[in-house]
């Protein structure tokens, strides 16, 4: 007979508690998700008696044969027996491998729960036909929106009144785990395929694929519970879900001269003017959800860049300005709860536009409410450029990263410190940058950023930058406009945003009546807007005070 072969895209898990299903048939909602598109299905269910669960798999192995679609028992290997459906899926306290293995033979699947590099390797080793990666995100909520009170939620199955599918949620990895499991496997076994697991839905699961894909090995598909189980129409959600996970998302088809890719100095200098005259002739939206205390310098900023500034903080604005083609700067420089909810809903906006997202962990390490901020957004979305200072990028790799303990990264304020040297830099900005699948800016005397590939350091600026607050955050605004205008390399156009700054900076300072901050500010303004004018009359005698290196 053989075992069957296995499209792993559209994995559904199934679960039977009330919280989830609601009053519906089980049978019923997996048949629906099978219509939508679902590729497998693992009969889950820690609780019912084992009649009902041998019953209940003798009805679903009879609708997902109609569909061709193989059916798992998830744990029990007496009742995949009993039905003689296609295989298993066990975790880490289930029955072991070998003697699963041993008691279904060579020709049934099983497939193992792994949330380490070890279990992995070892499940593989021992011959697993496939891993479920997880957990990648603790909620199986679509939202981290505070549920409705009871008496405004009228309709059923909303996601965000269920509880999580799974209540062990101790091993949360996120895409850096998952990516790091992934880059293990690729070098010792690259051809078992995986899948992912946890908190995964349909505002999540294309940036999850694309951000844990390695050079060796991305997951074969997403698994999930009440996605599927818990929504209003689970044939319509799986249509939508399947169609998801085989397309490519905006942000990456959107962006950045795909392909288009520049190694040297000097020809990322050749394009700064082009990137320049791109910010002043598109006059791209920057969408600032910022702090208190630089809401009118960003839209000023905005402004002599060439940028068309809204500083709209409300998330449901989002998904009308996130179609205009501009970018959004998430600045959590004063966060709140409710900002996070606002985030959420505009990071969602502008990752379904494929809009670039600039993310600012101002004072990421300074509180417990930033640090969790820090793990609370980067878990919302796909960001395609974060920027910060030293302190605070330190802080951004270190809370996300996977396999370590979280070693907290005591700031000071939101002021930048400068302790590390150029190339450790380099190393945290590349590090984190291929982690995250993004662009990472670390600002300090020398600005240093990276794709996870190249990385360029950029030595313009003046000290009276760092005497003025919000300069960073300003910055912020400026590389969202320059990203959003430019539709060629996404690096060059942070680049150019650098030079740019850097260099306004430089001749703001050296102007004459300039003796201190106050002044500074706004020469600071007429330099960007000259340094722009400047650009578009064809006059380029700026750009010789640029340094840039490639490191
Ligand atoms: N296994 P939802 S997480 C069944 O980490 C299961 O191995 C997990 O539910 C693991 O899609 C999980 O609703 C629950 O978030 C996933």
């Amino acid at each position: 007979m053989g075992k069957p072969t296995v499209d792993y895209s559209l994995y559904l898990v199934t679960d039977s508690t009330p919280a989830i299903l609601g009053e519906r048939n089980l049978v019923s909602v997996v048949e629906a998700a099978l219509k939508g598109g679902v590729t497998l299905v693992q009969y889950r269910d820690k609780t019912s008696d084992t009649r009902v669960l041998v019953d209940t798999a003798r009805e679903l192995h009879v609708v997902t044969k109609k569909y061709g679609v193989p059916l798992l028992i998830n744990d029990r290997v007496d009742v995949a027996l009993a039905v003689g459906c296609e295989g298993v899926h066990i975790g880490q306290d289930d029955m072991d491998l070998p003697t699963a293995r041993k008691l279904l033979g060579d020709d049934k699947i099983i497939g193992v729960s792994a949330s380490t590099t070890q279990e992995a390797q070892k499940a593989c080793d021992e011959g697993a036909d496939y891993l479920g990666i997880g957990t990648i995100f603790s909620t199986s909520t679509y939202s981290i929106s505070p549920p409705p009170s009871p008496q405004t939620t009228k309709k059923k199955n909303k996601l965000a009144d269920i509880p999580p599918s799974k209540s062990n949620t101790k091993n949360i990895i996120g895409t850096a785990g998952l990516r790091t499991i992934l880059s293990s496997l690729a070098q010792t076994h690259p051809t078992t395929p995986t899948v992912c697991i946890g908190g995964l839905h349909p505002h999540n699961i294309q940036r999850v694929l694309y951000q844990s894909a390695t050079d060796g090995k991305a997951p074969d598909g997403v698994a999930l519970v009440s996605a599927i189980v818990a929504a209003a129409d689970p044939e319509a959600e799986s249509r939508r879900l399947l169609e998801l996970v085989r397309t490519p998302p905006a942000f990456v088809t959107r962006s950045a001269g795909a392909g288009e890719r520049v190694e040297s100095v000097r020809v990322v200098l050749d394009l700064v003017g082009e990137v320049v005259g791109a910010v002043d002739g598109g006059n791209p939206l920057s969408h600032n959800m910022t702090n208190l205390v630089v809401q009118n310098f960003a839209a000023n900023v905005a402004l002599a860049v060439g940028a068309s500034p809204i500083m709209a903080n409300y998330g449901e604005e989002a998904a009308d300005l996130a179609k205009l083609g501009g970018a959004l700067v998430v600045n959590m420089g004063t966060v709140t709860p409710e900002a996070l909810v606002n985030y959420e809903k505009a990071l969602r906006a502008y990752n379904l536009a494929g809009g670039p997202v600039v993310y600012d962990p101002v004072g990421a390490g300074a509180t417990a409410v930033r640090r969790n901020a820090v793990k609370t957004i980067m878990g919302l979305g796909y960001l395609d450029i974060i920027k910060g200072n030293e302190g605070e990028i330190l802080t951004v790799a270190s809370l996300t990263a996977p396999d370590s303990p979280q070693q907290q990264q005591q700031q000071r304020g939101v002021d930048s410190s400068h302790k590390l040297s150029v190339a450790e830099k380099a190393t945290l900005v590349s590090t984190l940058a291929r982690r995250e699948r993004n662009i990472v800016v670390c600002t300090g005397k020398t600005d240093v950023v990276s794709d996870g590939t190249r990385t360029f350091a950029v030595s313009n600026g003046h000290e009276m930058l760092g005497r003025v607050t919000g300069t960073g955050c300003v910055l912020g605004t400026t590389i969202s406009a320059f990203a959003a205008a430019y539709g060629g390399d996404r690096l060059v156009a942070v680049v150019a945003a650098l030079v740019v700054f850097g260099i306004a900076g430089e001749r703001a300072a050296e102007r004459e009546g300039v003796v201190g901050p106050g002044g500074f500010v706004p020469a600071f303004l007429d330099e960007l807007f000259r340094v722009r004018k400047e650009t578009v009359a064809g006059d380029l005698e700026w750009l010789k005070r640029t340094k840039v290196e490639k490191l």
